[in-house]
C-alpha cells in the first residue's frame, strides 16, 4: 500500500506539471523561511501573517510558468534557471538588507553602478553562512534530475494550460493586492515603507513596482535641465522676506531641539475635558513669556503625513500631491536641509524616533538631509510593554533619547519625533489617567487621553532639560505635525468644538496646529500671523542668525514684517487673513461667512490662487526634477550620503569617538558622568 502511494507520488513528480508544482512549492517555502529569519517585515495580525506566507505564490507561478511554454528537457532546465535567478535575487536582498534595512531595486543597482560600492563592509563580512540555505533545494533538484530519480517528461505540455497557469497567477496577484489594500489602504499610493510592500505583496512585486516608479522618476529627472532652476530663483527673489532685526541672530550658536508632537492640533491648546486641561504643560509652554507661539499656524501635509511635515520643516519644500517625497525621492535627490546647513556650521545633528528606521524611508532620506545620527527603535531597549502602535511609548522614548542627547557634542540640532498620540490613540490603563471625551465616536474619544500622556512625557523631558542646564542654551521648537481627527468625523468634531454643525470652513480652520519657539531670554508672544509648516525653516534660520539670500526655500520667516500670510494647502485650497477657500467656496476668514465674491474680491482671490498654484508647482518641480543637484547656494557644501550610516554598532562607535574629539557634550561637561539620574519619569513600565 505504502509503496503503491510512493509509486504514485513519484509518478506525479515524473510529469512536467508535477515537477513544476514541486519546484514552486519549494521556492515558496524557502522564501517564507527567508522572510521570517532574514528580514524584519513586522507582520502583525492574522491577515498580515497570512499574506506573508502566501505572497510568494502568485509571482512564482508566473515566473516559473514561463518554462511551461517550452517543451522537452529545455523546459526543465528553464525552470531550474528561473529558480536559480530568483534565488540569487533573494540572496542579494538578504545581504543588502543586512546592511541597509532595505530591498534591492533596479534603481539602486543602476544608481550605484555597482552595489558592492555601496556596501560599507566587504561582502565576506556581511554574508552569513546560513544565507546559503536558500540554494539547498536547487542542489537537491539538480541531483534528482541528473541521477534520474525524477525523470523528465517528454510529453508536450499544452500551451493553453501554460496560459491558464499564467492567467491564474495574475488573478491571484490581483486578489492578493485586494486583501493587502483592505488591510493597509493606500499601500502603493501612499508608499509608507518598502518593508510593507514586501510584507504584503512579495519581493518580486516590490521589484516590479519599484522599477515602474524609478522609470517614471528618471524620465522627469532626465528631462530636467540646469536652466529650470532659473525660473525658481527668479520667483524666490521676489518672495524672500527680510529678517526682523528684533529676532535675527538672537539665538545664534544655541542647541536646537525640534520636538514633533504627533497628530497634535491647535484646538488642544487650553482645551478642557470635565473642567480639566488636556495638556497643561504644553499650554504653559505655549503661553510662556519666553515662547513665541503662533495660533494661526496650519499643517500643510497630504498623503505623506508625518513625512510631508518633516520635508517642509527641514527643507521648506512642500510634500508631493501623492505619496511621500521622502519615500520616492529621499534617496536619490539632492537636498539642502536643516541638518546639513547646521552641520556645516559645526553642529552635531541627530534624529530620534521610536519606530523602525525604514518607515517613511527615514533611514535613507536622513542621509540625503545630512543627519549624522539617527537613533531609531534599534537604539532603544524595547520590551513588549514599552511600545504601542507604531513604537516606543513617549515617556520611555524621551528618557531613552535623553541618554543619547547627553552624549551629543554641543551645539547640536536634535529632532525628536513622538509617536503615542497617533491614531487609533490606544494606550494601556496604567498610562491613562484622563477622561475620554464623550462624543460617542470611538476613534475620536480617546484622542485627548493620548494627548494628555504626550503632555506628561513632554513635561518630563523639559524638566530634564532644566536640570541639566540644556534649557538655558537651547532653542526649543515644538509643533504639531498634522490633524489627529480626520474630516470624516464631522459630528464628533462639532461636539468637540461645541458647535451644532461643521462646514468646510470649520474643517479648514481645524487644520491648525501649534507652533512654538522657546529660548531663555527670547521675547515671547502669541503671534496671530497666518503661516504654516513651510515657513518654519527660514524662521528658525533667521533666529540662529543665518541669512537666506540664496537658499531654495518656499516659506518665509514668520517673524518678518514681510512674511507672506497666504497659507497653501496641498490640494490648492488656501487660508489667508481675509479669505478661506475650500473647493469652489470662498469664506471670509474672520467670520466664516461664505461669500459670492464681488469684482474686487474676485480679483484678489484669483491672485491668491495663482500664487498658491505657482508655489506648489514650483516646489514640485524642484523635487520631481531633482533640481537642487544643479544649484548649490554659496557657502553650502553638497551632502555626501556616504558620509553617514545609522547602523547601531557604527552609531554607538561614532558617538564614543565624538566624546573624545569634541568633548562638549553634557556628559563630558559633567566630568564624563551620566546625567540620567536627573531624569524623572513616572512611566509605570520602568518601575
Ligand atoms: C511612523 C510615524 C507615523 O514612524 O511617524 O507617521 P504618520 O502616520 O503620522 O504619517
Ligand atoms: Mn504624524
Amino acid at each position: 500500500m505504502i509503496s503503491d502511494k510512493k509509486y504514485r507520488f513519484s509518478n506525479i513528480l515524473n510529469t512536467r506539471l508535477g515537477f513544476f508544482f514541486l519546484i514552486v512549492l519549494l521556492f515558496c517555502v524557502k522564501t517564507y523561511i527567508a522572510y521570517l529569519t532574514k528580514f524584519s517585515l513586522g507582520a502583525k495580525g492574522g491577515m498580515q501573517e497570512f499574506l506573508l506566507a502566501v505572497n510568494p505564490i502568485p509571482a512564482a507561478l508566473l515566473t516559473f510558468g514561463i518554462a511551461l511554454y517550452f517543451s522537452g528537457r529545455l523546459s526543465y532546465w528553464l525552470m531550474m534557471i528561473i529558480d536559480f535567478l530568483e534565488t540569487v535575487w533573494i540572496f542579494a536582498n538578504i545581504v543588502y538588507y543586512r546592511e541597509f534595512s532595505d530591498f534591492l531595486s533596479l534603481g539602486i543597482i543602476k544608481g550605484s553602478g555597482n552595489v558592492q560600492n555601496n556596501l560599507g563592509k566587504s561582502l565576506a563580512e556581511i554574508i552569513h553562512f546560513s544565507d546559503f540555505f536558500i540554494f539547498l533545494d536547487i542542489l537537491v533538484l539538480v541531483g534528482l534530475l541528473v541521477f534520474h530519480v525524477i525523470k523528465t517528461d517528454a510529453q508536450p505540455f499544452k500551451k493553453r494550460y501554460a496560459l491558464l497557469i499564467s492567467l491564474i497567477s495574475c488573478l491571484l496577484m490581483v486578489g492578493e493586492y485586494g486583501l493587502a489594500n483592505a488591510n493597509r489602504s493606500g499601500l502603493l499610493t501612499r508608499t509608507f515603507d518598502n518593508n510593507y510592500i514586501v510584507k504584503y505583496l512579495g519581493l518580486n512585486e516590490y521589484a516590479a513596482f519599484n522599477a515602474y516608479q524609478t522609470q517614471k522618476e528618471s524620465a522627469t529627472r532626465s528631462h530636467a535641465k540646469a536652466s529650470d532652476m532659473d525660473s525658481i530663483l527668479k520667483y524666490l527673489k521676489h518672495t524672500r522676506a527680510k529678517p526682523n532685526p528684533e529676532y535675527f541672530g538672537k539665538e545664534k550658536g544655541k542647541n536646537v531641539f525640534i520636538i514633533h508632537l504627533e497628530s497634535f492640533q491647535q484646538f488642544l491648546i487650553d482645551y478642557k475635558v470635565d473642567g480639566k486641561e488636556v495638556t497643561p504643560h504644553i499650554n504653559k509652554f505655549f503661553h510662556n513669556k519666553n515662547t513665541v507661539s503662533f495660533d494661526n499656524f496650519y499643517h500643510q501635509v497630504a498623503q505623506g503625513k508625518t513625512s510631508d511635515a518633516e520635508m517642509m520643516l527641514e527643507n521648506s519644500l512642500y510634500g508631493l500631491p501623492q505619496g511621500s517625497a521622502m519615500v520616492t525621492y529621499g534617496a536619490q535627490n539632492t537636498y539642502q536641509a536643516a541638518p546639513a546647513i547646521l552641520d556645516q556650521q559645526g553642529y552635531t545633528t541627530a534624529a530620534f524616533h521610536g519606530d523602525v528606521p525604514s518607515f517613511w524611508n527615514r533611514d535613507s532620506t536622513y542621509k540625503s538631509w545630512g543627519y549624522q545620527y539617527f537613533f531609531s527603535s534599534e537604539y532603544y531597549k524595547i520590551k513588549p510593554s514599552y511600545s504601542v502602535g507604531y513604537g516606543l511609548k513617549d515617556k520611555i522614548f524621551f528618557k531613552d533619547a535623553a541618554n543619547y542627547i547627553q552624549q551629543l557634542p554641543q551645539p547640536f540640532y536634535a529632532k525628536l519625533i513622538t509617536l503615542t498620540n497617533h491614531y487609533p490613540y490606544e494606550l494601556d490603563k496604567k498610562n491613562t489617567d484622563f477622561p475620554a471625551t464623550k462624543t460617542g465616536d470611538k476613534t475620536v474619544d480617546p484622542y485627548v487621553q493620548t494627548a494628555h500622556y504626550l503632555d506628561q512625557a513632554f513635561a518630563e523631558f523639559l524638566n530634564y532639560l532644566k536640570k541639566t542646564g540644556l534649557m538655558k542654551n537651547s532653542v526649543i521648537v515644538v509643533y504639531g505635525d498634522h490633524y489627529g481627527i480626520s474630516n470624516n468625523h464631522r459630528p464628533a468634531i462639532a461636539q468637540l468644538l461645541h458647535k451644532k454643525t461643521i462646514n468646510n470652513y470649520d474643517l479648514a480652520q481645524f487644520q491648525k496646529v501649534p507652533f512654538m519657539m522657546h529660548a531663555t531670554g527670547l521675547k515671547g508672544k502669541v503671534d496671530h500671523s497666518y503661516g504654516g509648516e513651510i515657513d518654519v525653516l527660514p524662521t528658525l534660520l533667521h533666529l540662529l542668525g543665518d541669512k537666506d539670500n540664496n537658499t531654495i526655500q518656499f516659506g518665509t520667516d514668520l517673524l518678518s514684517k514681510q512674511h507672506d500670510q497666504r497659507v497653501a494647502f496641498r490640494n490648492g485650497d488656501f487660508v489667508t487673513p481675509e479669505y478661506t477657500k475650500v473647493g469652489s467656496t470662498v469664506y471670509l476668514t474672520k467670520t466664516g461667512r461664505a461669500i459670492t465674491p464681488n469684482a474686487k474680491q474676485k480679483k484678489a482671490i484669483a491672485a491668491i490662487q495663482n500664487h498658491v498654484t505657482t508655489e506648489l508647482s514650483l516646489s514640485d518641480r524642484v523635487i520631481y526634477g531633482d533640481l537642487l543637484r544643479f544649484y548649490t547656494p554659496k557657502g553650502f557644501k553638497k551632502v555626501n550620503r556616504k558620509d553617514f550610516t545609522y547602523q547601531y554598532t557604527k552609531g554607538i562607535d561614532n558617538l564614543k569617538k565624538a566624546q573624545e574629539t569634541h568633548p562638549t557634550s553634557v556628559e563630558a561637561k559633567n566630568g564624563g558622568k551620566s546625567t540620567m539620574n536627573l531624569y524623572q519619569t513616572d512611566a509605570p513600565e520602568l518601575k
